[in-house]
């Protein structure tokens, strides 16, 4: 059989086919720029237009089902952890802090505190991580960390019966800094109670006499310098997350 003539685009057809892609093109563009002011002109929730934070909290949905407990952030070994990590973030740490006089408010019930000193936790089992702490800035460094587990530390002060409530709150002494965790991961293995970094005592700068330790979210998470914990039904209040950022945070 006879091969077929090929057939050539005319003049005229090649031009229209161009033409219509081309405005396709621009058609597709106004439509990206018609939604992105449609969002920018929703009404603000907790610091970014409604639609975006819907999409947050679809996001924290769909990962908090995929969230296991078992699941063990990596560790690296102690060589791997930086001497001198970077500092980030000094919101509710600026002024001086004495360990001696400070003391971790855990709030049981309304008017029910429990006043610990470093001391007492101190005395609970040290556990001790090396892990990639990451910033949702975009960078991240290998850091060693030493403290007491959130969960051991619950069960210690005959807590456990708030492992049943959906967060735990964490403020700076001063509340210029505050983070709401969700229970689950409050609980997850590698989540500390933290006040020494490379086997030393914190420094000031990297949260001490306490700060938290939760490798499973991003750094805005780890508070420095905890003043007040406490437990909750209701997301507690959290800095970042009124500032646009996703509560939930994990990665
Ligand atoms: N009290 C307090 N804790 C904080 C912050 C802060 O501004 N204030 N910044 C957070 C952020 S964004 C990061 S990345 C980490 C940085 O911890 P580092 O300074 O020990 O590296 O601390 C977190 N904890
Ligand atoms: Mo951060």
């Amino acid at each position: 059989m006879k091969n077929p003539e090929p057939r050539l685009l005319t003049h005229a057809q090649w031009r229209r086919r161009t033409l219509l892609s081309f405005a396709a093109f621009l058609l597709m563009l106004g439509g990206i720029w018609l939604l992105f002011r449609w969002i920018g002109r929703q009404p603000d929730r907790d610091g970014t237009p409604a639609p975006l934070r819907s999409a947050l909290q679809t996001n924290e949905k769909i990962f908090s089902k995929f969230y296991d407990s078992g699941k063990l952030a990596r560790s690296y070994p102690l060589s791997a952890a930086l001497r001198n990590p970077r500092v980030n973030g000094r919101l509710g740490t600026r002024g001086p802090v004495d360990p001696a006089n400070w003391h971790l408010s855990v709030v049981r019930a309304p008017g029910d505190t429990l006043r610990l000193t470093l001391d007492d936790i101190k005395a609970l089992p040290k556990k001790e991580i090396v892990f990639d702490f990451k910033c949702i800035e975009g960078w991240s460094q290998v850091t060693h960390w030493g403290g007491v587990s959130l969960k051991t530390f619950l069960e210690h002060y005959g807590l456990k019966q708030k492992e049943k409530l959906r967060y735990v709150g964490l403020e700076t002494p001063d509340g210029g800094y505050y983070v709401g965790i969700d229970m689950p991961s409050a609980l997850h293995p590698q989540t500390l109670l933290c006040y020494e970094m490379n086997g030393a005592p914190l420094s000031s700068d990297h949260g001490a006499p306490l700060r938290l330790i939760i490798p499973v979210k991003y750094g805005i998470k780890h508070l420095k310098r905890i003043g007040t914990l406490f437990f909750s039904n209701t997301p507690p209040r959290d800095y970042w997350a009124e500032r646009g950022y996703d509560y939930y945070s994990g990665h």
